[in-house]
């Protein structure tokens, strides 16, 4: 595996089919530094064109997931600057993973941190984990989707808090209020996503990813639009040999063999 500046980046589970990316800037609690991100979605290429790969775990360290983009590369910017050259907006290409991606997140997950945790398909928490958009904070707002995802996923009014006063919020509210599925002791918390991660790998990649393009669809489309897109993905998945073979191997009463085709 290439050798990166601020990742490290291998291959864990049971099978060796989970890609593993740690965050990795110690000095700076994993602010978001545009070499950093640039070293992510390499590495989100790979994961997306590696056949062998079937889901991915995104971690920081214990003290930090991200701390948000980094204020000391954005300090001096202008706005000439930042709208002529489009600041940031390769920062979603996560958001075009075709496989699913697991944030297990310890520490503080702040500004662009939460933000890069809610394009994330799951987050998982160690207990002492801390979410927020503190960007008011320093004079500006969130701008990678932060005043887009948290309404979507904590409601308007928890959203609006944060937001507004950039206070944050520990794993057990972050639990409540549906931004988080799970809250693990800190030192179990990348073992727990990574069992997660297996789990995934052990169903077909093929329909796994057409799983996840249907969810991801309830997020932009109309509830009768989505179900309509959903029921068609459905009669997709009969075209699939996995789909034979799933509903085969349940008939014979033995583990499928799925093929990724
Ligand atoms: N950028 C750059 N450096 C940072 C950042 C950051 N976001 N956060 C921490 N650091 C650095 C500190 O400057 C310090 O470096 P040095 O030792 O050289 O002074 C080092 O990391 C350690 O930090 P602290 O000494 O401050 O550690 P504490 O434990 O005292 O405090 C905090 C931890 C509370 C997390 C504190 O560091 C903090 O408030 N950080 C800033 C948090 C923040 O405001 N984040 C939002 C940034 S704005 C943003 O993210 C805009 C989003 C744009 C889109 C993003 C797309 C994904």
């Amino acid at each position: 595996q290439k050798k990166f500046e601020y990742l490290k980046v291998g291959r864990c589970g049971e099978e060796n089919k989970v890609a593993f990316i740690e965050l990795y800037r110690p000095k700076a609690l994993n602010a978001l530094c545009n070499g950093l991100m640039l070293e992510l979605n390499e590495t989100f290429d790979w994961i997306d064109n590696d056949n062998t790969i079937g889901c991915a775990v995104i971690t920081g360290s214990e003290k930090a997931f991200a701390a948000g983009a980094d204020i000391k590369e954005m300090q001096p910017k202008h706005f000439s600057e930042v709208y002529r050259d489009n600041f940031l907006e390769h920062w979603n290409r996560i958001t075009r993973l075709r496989k699913p991606i697991i944030a297990a997140v310890n520490g503080f997950a702040l500004g662009g941190g939460c933000e890069l945790a809610m394009m994330c398909d799951m987050i998982y928490a160690g207990e002492k984990a801390q979410f927020g958009q503190p960007e008011i904070i320093i004079g500006t707002i969130p701008g990678s989707g932060g005043t887009q995802r948290l309404p979507r996923l904590v409601g308007k009014s928890k959203a609006m808090e944060m937001v507004l006063t950039g206070d944050r919020i520990g794993a057990e509210e972050a639990c409540k209020f549906g931004l988080v599925s799970k809250v693990v002791a800190p030192e179990k918390l990348v073992d727990e996503a990574i069992k997660t991660a297996d789990r995934i790998c052990q169903h077909s990649p093929l329909i796994v990813k057409m799983a996840k393009e249907a969810v991801n669809a309830s997020f932009e489309m109309t509830l009768a639009e989505g179900v309509h897109f959903e029921k068609r993905m459905f009669h997709q998945t009969f075209a699939t040999s996995d789909r034979r073979e799933g509903m085969t191997a349940f008939v014979e009463k033995r583990k499928p063999n799925f093929s990724n085709e």
